[in-house]
């Protein structure tokens, strides 16, 4: 239905564009008929209901709008106009939406704006889920007062992230880092231990692959140098000293991180898995045995992996 191109419209921006804010789709149908369509382009910018309004036009009279997330409304300190206002006087039928928007200053009062000005309203339970998922990041700190958080590890197939020297460069191929690249661009901020920046000197950046992330380093007690990559020029950079990981994830909602990839190391990981404080895990497997090796780069690999799923569990079986 109409709802699944709003989404699909919405799922088209990068949610770095729009944080701290949602990304928002919006269709308008009349008579069977896609009339407008808009999308919150970014933060600052007009939300995805004026846009949709003002493609439709004249045709707006009567239409259904299907709108990812409940339309917003007025309240103090917001930059754009209220979407529930512009919708009632743009003299929509009805309107149609995934989930109410989980900011406790709009949560339900928008759609209440619409049935009070006799506008039909109906939130779709099936989309709930998907509409939670779309914005991710501005759910969780609404919700949690905390971001969601993404665990990134790279592995060698025996797990291990490094050599026995420490060294962790590379672990997994070309294709795979570009990957990590653009992923880094998606999130509004990325996570390491100071052990990383010491061992690696990794700039943490998304390498031109879009916008550069807020890189985050948790140093504890060990000192760093300020010539480290983690503190160049190319992006701002917050480094917190002794403090729990739940007072830093607060203190990151703050700051309007809705968003965070935890690229490690280890005890990092292992802190975040201990503390229950891991949303989603994105794995990176290589197809070597770094045990007992120096350099990951000539360690003993599987020639021609084959991979076979047994039940949950994986085997990935191979020659030398
Ligand atoms: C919508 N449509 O496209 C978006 C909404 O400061 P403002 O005026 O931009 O308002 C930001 C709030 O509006 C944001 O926290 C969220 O509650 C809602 N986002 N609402 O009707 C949109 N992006
Ligand atoms: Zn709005």
């Amino acid at each position: 239905m109409s709802l699944d191109l709003a989404f699909a419209l919405a799922r088209r921006v990068n949610p770095r564009e729009t944080s701290p804010n949602p990304r928002v789709g919006c269709v308008l149908v009349k008579d069977g008929r896609t009339v407008g369509q808009g999308v919150h382009h970014g933060y600052g910018k007009p939300h995805a209901e004026p846009v949709a309004l003002q493609k439709a036009g004249a045709r707006t009279r009567g239409a259904v709008a299907y709108v990812t997330m409940e339309p917003c409304a007025p309240f103090a300190g917001k930059r754009n106009p209220s979407c529930a206002e512009a919708l009632i006087a743009a003299g929509v039928r009805k309107v149609v939406c995934a989930t109410l928007d989980p900011n406790p200053k709009v949560a339900g009062r928008g759609l209440a704006l619409l049935r009070r000005a006799g506008i039909k309203t109906s939130v779709q339970p099936d989309y709930a889920a998907a509409g939670a998922l779309l914005n991710r990041g501005f759910f969780s700190v609404m919700r949690r007062r905390r971001p969601w958080v993404v665990l990134k590890t790279a592995l060698s197939l025996d797990g291990k992230a490094a050599a026995t020297n420490g060294k962790s460069r590379w672990v997994t191929g070309k294709p795979a880092r570009n990957a990590v690249h653009a992923l880094r661009a998606q999130y509004d901020a990325i996570l390491v231990g100071a052990g990383t920046v010491l061992a690696d000197n990794p700039a943490l950046t998304s390498h031109g692959a879009g916008k550069n992330p807020l890189r985050v380093v948790l140093a504890g007690r060990r000192s760093l140098s300020k010539r480290a990559k983690v503190f160049d020029s190319s992006a701002p950079t917050v480094v917190y000293r002794k403090m729990a990981l739940r007072a830093i994830l607060k203190d990151l909602a703050r700051r309007g991180v809705g968003t965070l990839l935890v690229e490690g190391g280890p005890t990092i990981h292992a802190a975040f898995l201990k503390a229950g404080l891991v949303d989603e895990a994105k794995v990176f497997l290589a197809p070597k045995l770094l045990s007992g090796s120096l350099d990951p780069n000539t360690a003993p690999r599987l020639k021609t992996p084959k991979v076979t799923k047994l039940g949950d569990d994986w085997l990935i079986e191979g020659a030398l």
